[in-house]
């Protein structure tokens, strides 16, 4: 594997990737580790976490630039996820003891019902490379939690990052037959469904997701899908302040260079305010620092993959075919590395790629609305349902527009964000399952129901 550096093209180390043979000696490793990590208790598990999160934090400078060289996240915004993804380990300390304890639900008599909570056994992570981080802690560490041995393959293009969650889980002392990195491309992730797993968790594409679905579904066990999105974000027309309005939608647009499963994909505005909106937007938009993603100051870093450069100027070039005019960007940026300028389309519309289909990079189109049921009607003109986004000063409004949305998650007045508090789920193409809260915590785990009598 070539592991390469999206801010220069160039080759930073080059690994032998996992074989058939090591995946399957990983394997058996982690059904025999699997025994006993479920028989600790779930405190001697979260002390490991604690431990490892801890390691984490006192490594984040060397973590964060790892993380930087390989994915071309502007250093700041690594600092940022590696600090903030903390607060999944904060939640599994808080909550798991509670939610994976035994229930005693009836003790009558002489009869008691009651529900234990068993580990699934050795689960496989597939994950991504956008927020290695977060999207790796949402499973691995609640996998962990539940008493599961995992085996975890990062994307190819986060594979460093994947190596040092490895290192530091040992050291933190979770056995290292009960977590193992494997490293490989799709092929290597193909191979793994060959395994008998007795869970299945990816983050990635849709058709990727729903490959991995159909491939293991005969094997009755838990699959759980992180998918993308197309979310939208409508501006109506009683937003107290539109330059505020503009400034956070812009950065849940472009934040980590659109590369989000749940950045703002497309914009509606309320006619009133929409070229006002506009200016604002453009100004903001223009304003960010594109450059080199270890300076501090860069907002907007390289591409991580350099196939989207052209796939992005594919729905640029569509949206202006078909009557956008754009307002800043457009286009590659002529230099080393996989720069695309931050671009803002208006004029847009429902025919145009960039306003159905995830663009998940710099780009962001923005279309104008006469009325809340427009508004609501394009929102929901999509076969994705990962989050919808209402800016209003106005609750009750924006809560009527919000229940209409066919989404895992809901934002009045913000957008692009997670918390490990509320379930984080897409719907239909967006995936399957939940991770973070209570659901995350049960995701990882079977529910065995006791009947119990006394003679
Ligand atoms: O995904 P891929 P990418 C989505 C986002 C974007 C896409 C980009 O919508 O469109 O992912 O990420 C492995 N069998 N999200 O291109 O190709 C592959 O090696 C088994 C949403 O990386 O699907 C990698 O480890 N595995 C998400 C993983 O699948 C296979 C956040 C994902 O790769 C495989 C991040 C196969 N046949 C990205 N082919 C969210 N919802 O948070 C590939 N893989």
């Amino acid at each position: 594997m070539k592991i390469k550096n999206p801010a220069t093209g160039d080759i930073i180390i080059e690994l032998k990737a996992d074989t058939a043979e090591t995946l399957k000696n990983k394997f058996n490793a982690l059904k025999e580790g699997q025994k006993s990590w479920s028989a600790l208790s779930v405190g001697e598990r979260l002390e490991c976490i604690e431990k490892f999160g801890a390691l984490v934090q006192q490594h984040k400078n060397e973590l964060a630039a790892i993380l930087t060289e390989e994915t071309g996240k502007p250093i700041q915004q690594s600092l940022n996820e590696i600090t903030g993804a903390h607060n999944r380990i904060d939640h599994l300390c808080k909550y798991a003891e509670r939610w994976l304890s035994e229930e005693v639900l009836v003790d009558s008599g002489n009869t008691r019902e009651k529900i234990a909570y068993e580990p699934l056994g050795v689960i496989v992570n597939i994950s991504a490379w956008n927020f290695p981080y977060n999207v790796g802690y949402n499973v691995f560490l609640y996998a962990l939690a539940g008493g599961n041995s995992v085996m975890y393959k990062p994307s190819e293009y986060a594979v460093l990052t994947g190596k040092q969650f490895e290192k530091y889980l040992h050291r933190a002392g979770v056995p290292e037959n009960v977590f193992q990195c494997v490293i490989g491309d799709g092929r290597l992730g193909q191979l793994l469904l060959e395994e008998d797993f007795d869970g299945y968790f990816f983050t990635g594409s849709y058709a990727t997701g729903k490959h991995i679905a159909e491939t293991v579904a005969h094997k009755l066990v838990p699959v759980q899908l992180e998918l993308g999105g197309k979310d939208p974000l409508y501006v109506t027309d009683d937003v107290p302040d539109i330059k505020q309005a503009a400034i956070n939608a812009a950065e849940g647009a472009f934040y980590n260079n659109g590369q989000s499963c749940c950045a703002v994909e497309r914009i509606y505005v309320a006619e009133r305010i929409y070229d006002e909106f506009i200016d604002a937007f453009v100004e903001e938009v223009n304003a960010y620092k594109v450059g080199n993603p270890v300076d501090p100051d860069t907002f907007i870093g390289p591409l991580t993959r350099e196939q989207q450069l052209g796939f992005l100027s594919d729905q640029v070039a569509d949206a202006l075919n078909k009557g956008a005019f754009l307002k800043a960007g457009g286009q590659s940026v002529e230099e080393k590395g996989y720069y695309f300028r931050p671009t803002v389309l208006v004029n847009c519309d429902h025919r145009m790629k960039v306003m159905t289909e995830e663009s998940f990079g710099p780009v962001i189109g923005i279309q104008k609305v006469a009325s809340d049921d427009e508004a609501v009607s394009l929102m929901k003109d999509t076969p994705y349902g990962l989050t919808a986004a209402v800016f209003s000063s106005d609750e009750q409004r924006a809560l009527n527009l919000l229940r209409k949305m066919d989404t895992g998650t809901v934002y009045w007045n913000c957008c692009d964000r997670v918390s490990p508090n509320v379930p984080w789920s897409g719907r239909k193409n967006s995936g399957l399952g939940s991770t973070l809260s209570f659901k995350g915590i049960r995701a990882f785990v079977q529910p065995k129901s006791y009947h119990l009598r006394n003679w």
